[in-house]
């Protein structure tokens, strides 16, 4: 049986700061439209979708800081994307700020079905930036300090007939997230990202952002032999430029869809899951070449 569908990367442009869940969602809404007249079965949008990037703001009062997380998936703001997936029988990714009934904290990820339901859930596990206000910073990049890390490990999920997988931003630079998903079966990885162009700690790499964007993604899909589709929020969101370049990449590492934008923008292919093979059987036949029994500095405690 053919496991060949369609894809959709659904990059979104600014979110404003006082910008309501409402309009971000109506946005989405009309993307998940696009993507379905592309006849998508699936439509990614990026991490942290329902709200501006807040961890580029210091703040230290708990209720200014939960305002910006969802206590229920999903909750009525958001439930008009549900209702239309389910209408249109398209399934969606969705990143948003998490907050438990514990009162937990964590940037998260979901997988929702054609038939709006959630399939799948993750938590990021590479938080980067800082805990405390660095004042030098043109902007902070406070997710140490508003998210915990995540308790999910990373999960792949039985879904849209093959297995699916999720990690989010800055995970994506990490091969062991890769390897991790890779191992655990997964023949497509979705995912979201907020990058800022320029990275206060090394600012001599900022031409590079969209470079190591692409060379990140591309490596994880071919060293693991399998589809990704990688999407950004872009362009200047109350002064911090984001990067764009939001790609569908196949199992060979070849980038086959690309936005061109920074702003709201969709773009679709057709992915083949049975082409993972082309890789797997080959130069990254896990089970004949990998040598774990070497590895263990990876897994050693930091
Ligand atoms: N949201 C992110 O995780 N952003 C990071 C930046 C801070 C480097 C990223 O990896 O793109």
């Amino acid at each position: 049986m053919s496991r060949k569908f369609v894809v959709a990367a659904a990059q979104m442009g600014p979110i404003a700061r006082d910008e309501p869940r409402a309009s971000a969602v109506a946005r989405m809404c009309a993307m998940m439209r696009s993507a379905h007249a592309r006849g998508a079965a699936l439509v990614v949008f990026p991490e942290l979708a329902l709200t501006t990037f807040f961890p580029r703001w210091y703040m230290q009062d708990a209720a200014e800081i939960d305002q910006w997380f969802e206590t229920e998936m999903p909750n009525g703001e958001v439930k008009p994307l549900f209702d239309l997936a389910r209408e249109l029988k398209i399934g969606f990714h969705l990143g948003y700020a998490e907050l438990t009934p514990e009162g937990r904290h964590f940037n998260t990820a979901i997988l929702v079905s054609g038939q709006g339901e959630i399939v799948g859930k993750y938590r990021k596990i590479h938080l980067p930036g800082h805990f405390e206000n660095e004042e030098w910073r043109p902007f902070q990049h406070l997710e140490k300090r508003y998210f915990e890390k995540g308790d999910m490990g990373f999960p792949v999920f039985d879904a849209f007939g093959g297995k699916l997988g999720m990690c989010i931003c800055n995970d994506r630079r990490w091969p062991e997230t890769w390897r991790m998903l890779g191992l655990g079966g997964a023949e497509l990885v979705v995912l979201g990202y907020n990058t800022p162009l320029h990275y206060p700690p090394a600012p001599e790499h900022d031409h590079l952002q969209y470079f190591h964007n692409e060379l990140s993604v591309q490596a994880g899909c071919y060293q693991n032999g399998l589809w990704a589709v990688a999407v950004a929020k872009a362009g200047v969101e109350e002064g911090s430029e984001l990067i764009g370049g939001s790609v569908i990449v196949a199992p060979t590492g070849e980038i086959v869809a690309r936005c061109v934008t920074s702003g709201d923008e969709v773009i679709s292919a057709e992915i083949d899951l049975d082409r993972c093979t082309e890789i797997r059987a080959n130069v990254f036949n896990f089970a004949l070449h990998r040598e774990p029994q070497d590895y263990a500095l990876i897994t050693a405690p930091k």
